[in-house]
């Protein structure tokens, strides 16, 4: 087991839904530690920043439109392995995808949904946490 850190955002749809306290009760009963914790606006440098990996994609002006549509919460979490913990607490990408028991099979709606409306953003490895928490932190 290796210590790690990532990044956790609680993108519009969840904060705008009332699921910030749902999805941090989660990451500490998986026993995570919330290292850093914000409620903020992103700005356009900081999502071109932070999808850099994406940008080109069909999805990407909407993606950055929609985590531009309201409040969101970004957090730095420490664990064990949590970079990868936290992404299969996550579930995948797609809610409509992903399985019972994770944040976006639980708790991602299937009615009218599209894909960027999936709760919540964590790191993918530990090069882009780090990269990621410096956008944010
Ligand atoms: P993840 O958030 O699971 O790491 P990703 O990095 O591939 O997924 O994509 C970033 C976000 O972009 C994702 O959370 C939702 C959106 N997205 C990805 N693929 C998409 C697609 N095919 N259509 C619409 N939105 C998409
Ligand atoms: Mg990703």
């Amino acid at each position: 087991a290796q210590l790690e850190r990532s990044l956790v955002i609680i993108k519009p749809d969840g904060y705008r839904r009332g699921l910030t306290g749902e999805v941090l009760r989660r990451i500490e009963a998986k026993g995570y530690t919330i290292a850093k914790l914000q409620v903020t606006e992103a700005t356009r440098d900081q999502l071109d920043a932070h999808y850099a990996e994406h940008e080109g994609k069909p999805f990407y002006e909407p993606l950055v439109e929609f985590m531009s549509s309201g409040p969101i919460v970004v957090a730095v979490i420490e664990g064990n392995d949590c970079i990868k913990g936290f992404r299969s607490l996550a579930g995948a990408t797609n809610p409509t995808e992903a399985a019972p028991g994770s944040i976006r099979g639980d708790l991602g709606r299937d009615w009218g949904l599209k894909v960027q409306q999936n709760i919540v953003h964590g790191s993918d490895s530990t090069e882009s946490a780090e990269r990621e928490i410096a956008i944010w932190f």
